[in-house]
């Protein structure tokens, strides 16, 4: 990949695909082309394939995706499935059909066995069944992933994957109905430390176990494998190491200044116990994650403070 490729950053407003935007330009990168979505649905294959016949994009990062927390994917089952079925079919055909050189698939740790043995190798894959508030985005994520594989197999095709961890970094969404918990745990202790509230409502027991990764690194190593790696294997990106929910939460309490109590909501689910992978495939081939988790949850901190200043 020279800086004057031609580059497609799908989902490039994102968390993921806006951190890769960022990544791709402070490293000199030129011809970046990407699309907003009311400009190209990738769900509509005869929009896509003309964008490919028109652009003609020689590396792509897939990012785009339908993603949320764990009570966006219990509510919208049927959206999480079919939405990223479609991106994928698309954007995967449409690269093999119009000469892709390269494409890099963003899948997601959810992919593996509900109890899967910790840490998760890469191995583990389709083992064991699905945590059920998941299941249709992991779905979606496996087919993406054995999607590369299959045409790389039939087409010789160079298209690779990685399963990043729980992911978390400026252009997060903040919404408490449809975010991931971290950023919710920003927000809610946010607005209890500025309206003195008692307590902060946290779901579930807080027990589960989470590894966070700070979405520039997983940018960076997307890059990274871009560059450096070709083959079937894909890739678990993260740090890790986990923390349990209370431990999140009494850390970002930290974080924003909050000294109020802890309340936990056991009738809102827990999800999978745990899900913490093994790096040590990235780790062989030269890759590891710079940024531990109090800074980045304090670049986060910061971000999310100018974000709603701006609004
Ligand atoms: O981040 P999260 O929504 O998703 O929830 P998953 C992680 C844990 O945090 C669960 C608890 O045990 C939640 O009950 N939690 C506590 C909260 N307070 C909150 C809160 O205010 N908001 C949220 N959202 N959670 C997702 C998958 O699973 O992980 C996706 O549903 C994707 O498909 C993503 O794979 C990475 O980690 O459980």
């Amino acid at each position: 990949m020279d800086k004057t490729s031609k580059i497609y950053v799908a989902g490039h407003t994102g968390l993921v695909g806006s951190a890769i935007m960022r990544k791709l330009e402070s490293e000199g990168y030129t011809n970046i082309i990407t699309r907003t979505f009311e400009e190209l649905d990738l769900t509509d294959q005869k929009a896509t394939r003309e964008f490919f016949e028109k652009a003609r994009p020689e590396y792509i990062f897939l990012a785009a995706a339908k993603v949320g927390g764990i009570q966006a994917n219990s509510v919208y089952p049927a959206d999480f499935i079919y939405i990223n079925l479609m991106i994928e079919c698309n954007v995967i055909k449409a690269s093999h059909e119009f000469g892709v050189k390269k494409l890099l698939f963003l899948g997601s740790s959810c992919i593996y066995p509900k109890m899967a043995p910790q840490p998760i190798k890469e191995e583990y894959l389709l083992s064991g069944y699905l945590e059920e508030t998941n299941e249709p985005y992991a779905l979606a994520k496996i087919s993406g992933l054995k999607m590369c594989q299959y045409f790389n197999k039939q087409y010789g095709t160079n298209f690779i994957s990685v399963m990043p961890t729980n992911l978390y970094g400026p252009n997060d969404n903040f919404d408490l109905n449809t975010s991931h918990v971290l950023p919710a745990l920003i927000r809610k202790f946010h607005e209890a430390k500025i309206n003195n509230a008692p307590y902060v409502e946290i779901w579930g027991t807080g027990t589960p176990r989470r590894e966070f990764l700070f979405v520039d690194d997983l940018a960076d190593a997307c890059l990274f494998l871009m560059k450096n790696y070709s083959g079937n294997d894909f890739f678990n990106i993260g740090t890790g190491e986990d923390v349990t929910i209370r431990e999140l939460a009494e850390l970002i309490g930290e974080v924003v200044g909050y000294n109020g109590e802890l309340k936990f909501d056991t009738s809102k689910p827990d999800g999978t116990p745990r899900k913490l992978l093994d790096v040590s495939r990235i780790h062989k081939i030269g890759w590891r994650h710079k940024t531990e988790l109090k800074k980045g949850l304090r670049t986060t901190y910061e971000y999310y403070i100018r974000a709603t200043r701006m609004v």
